[in-house]
């Protein structure tokens, strides 16, 4: 679609084909930097939807287990070839759907792209081991069986990239599939289902159901036939879904949910690379990354440097068009999280914080039609009691919280609910190794930014951030069970443990 073309209408994709939902109701994706711009209309879909899609992802599931995983992993590479094809036209369509600036909308399209490799790739590695037995005729292997149908539940801010972190392990193992796109982002969802219906994946195998959690993510996840759900979202979505899953004995939550990360800012820091990790985990994707940093610790004797450099910088942030290539900050995804960043703005006025910069709704010029805040930064000393301190605000809203030591750092820095990312800048080894060791995190950096993971890696949290299940290239143990599958070579039976075969 061009810029300027007409909205699309969009349909769910249920066993290779594009159908209506049962209801006639519909919702609308807008260009969250301009709302007047409807990039499509999509289902809202319901409790039958779902029904429907999961019956056909069952239907699709024993012919496509018992195709090769080469097989399956060639499917990937078809899907690669034709994203690469239009790839600038699909991270446009990406930027203008969720706000983001343009060089992240190129970004997640080429994360997305990198997954789709990996599946690809991996493909031809062993994915199981042979193993030895203490009787010299017995051989054992150890396999990964598919679980069988995956529901993967995805949120906006990756609209390309996440769905794939989840899809692509998740069918190159041999499970089947039901895909329910954020409602902010579904234009992106419908085009992962045309991909997947171009790249000559069986009817079936990945199904797309448009619409919202409580009508449609909720009775898909609770659907009977669905052993395992990937979901990436907030912390009261995931923890639903988890209260959902433990109704079923034989369902799994994978959640990846929120963070309420930080950077370690140490006594020794290079300034420079300080400044810049800052700015980058705090305000890339205007903080609405779960991997946007909303606190930055740091040692008192840095602190007024750090935080006269950090603003400095800050002001020089360009916000508006994220088209446009010079703009660093987009909007804010809709109403209700500018609403969200709004009160916990507020909040930490209330809380005493000393407001460094104002975060101010902006408005005129090209603002006007779109959900466009300026950054918040304050000063305050942490205090287990604050709620901004402790909650995450999901935009450009980040603390500068002073400390005394290393020691303190990392106590502050595990005193949330969450342990999803955090950086570590500093030049002394022993330091970071203590970092490293004594935080709570799934995600850990040393000067860098608390961004920016590549999909070979686990990606998840504990604490309320995760489940333990990372996701990505890791999410192979989520979606598989391990089997063990003994054989007797020999030609009369011998036990392990001395266990006797006299009868
Ligand atoms: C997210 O934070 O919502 O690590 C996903 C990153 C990206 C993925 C972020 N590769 O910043």
């Amino acid at each position: 679609m061009a810029e300027h073309s007409k909205p699309i209408e969009g349909k769910n994709y249920i066993e290779g084909e594009w159908v209506s939902s049962s209801s006639d109701d519909i919702f609308e994706s807008r260009n969250p930097a301009d709302t007047d711009q409807v990039l499509g209309v999509f289902p809202r879909s319901t409790e039958q939807d779902a029904k429907r899609a999961v019956e056909a992802a069952v239907k699709a599931f024993k012919n496509w287990k018992s195709l090769s995983r080469i097989k399956r992993g060639e499917l990937f590479d078809n899907f690669a070839q034709i994203v690469k094809s239009e790839q600038e036209e699909l991270s446009r369509l990406v930027t203008m759907e969720c706000g983001k600036g343009i060089n992240e909308g190129r970004a997640d399209v080429v994360e997305g792209i990198h997954m789709v490799q990996y599946v690809f790739g991996s493909s031809r590695m062993p994915s199981g081991q042979v193993v030895a037995s203490e009787i010299a005729e017995k051989e054992s292997y150890m396999k990964r069986h598919p679980k069988g149908q995956v529901a993967a539940i995805s949120p906006w801010n990756f609209p390309f990239a996440i769905p794939l972190w989840l899809l692509g392990p998740s069918l190159l193992e041999g499970n089947t599939a039901v895909f329910k796109p954020s409602e902010d982002t579904p234009l992106i969802g419908h085009k992962l289902a045309e991909y997947f219906h171009r790249a000559g994946f069986p009817p079936g195998v990945v199904n797309v159901v448009h619409g919202y959690g409580e009508e449609a993510g909720a009775p898909l996840a609770a659907h009977p036939e669905i052993d395992v759900v990937l979901f990436t979202g907030s912390y009261e979505v995931g923890s639903r879904i988890k209260q959902i899953c433990s109704n079923y004995y034989n369902k799994m939550a994978v959640c990846e949910m929120g963070g309420k990360n930080a950077l370690l800012i140490l006594e020794d820091a290079d300034m420079d690379i300080a400044v810049s990790s800052a700015v980058l985990s705090a305000f890339k994707t205007s903080g609405q990354r779960c991997v946007s940093a909303g606190r930055f610790i740091v040692h008192e004797k840095m602190a007024d440097e750090f935080t006269e450099k950090f603003l400095e910088m800050t002001n020089r942030i360009v916000i508006g068009n994220p088209l446009r290539e010079d703009v660093f900050m987009g909007p804010i995804i809709n109403e209700q999280g500018l609403k969200k960043v709004e009160y916990h703005n507020e909040m930490a006025v209330k809380e005493g914080a000393e407001v460094l910069l104002k975060g101010e709704r902006l408005g005129g010029k090209e603002y006007d039609r779109g959900f466009f805040i300026n950054p918040f930064v304050y000063k305050m000393k942490h205090n287990h009691e604050s709620f901004v301190l402790r909650e995450e605000a999901f935009g450009p809203h980040v603390a500068i919280i002073p400390v005394g030591s290393v020691e303190e750092a990392i106590e502050v820095y595990n005193d949330t609910e969450y342990g999803l990312s955090m950086a570590v800048i500093t030049e002394d080894y022993r330091k970071a190794r203590l970092v490293e060791e004594n935080c709570e995190y799934g995600l850990g950096y040393v000067n860098l930014p608390s961004i920016g993971a590549e999909v070979h890696l686990p990606f998840g949290g504990v604490k309320r951030s995760g489940t333990g299940m990372p996701s990505a290239a890791t999410l192979i143990d989520a979606v598989t069970h391990r089997v063990a599958w003994t054989i007797n070579h020999g030609t009369e039976i011998k036990m392990a443990q001395g266990l006797g075969v006299e009868i």
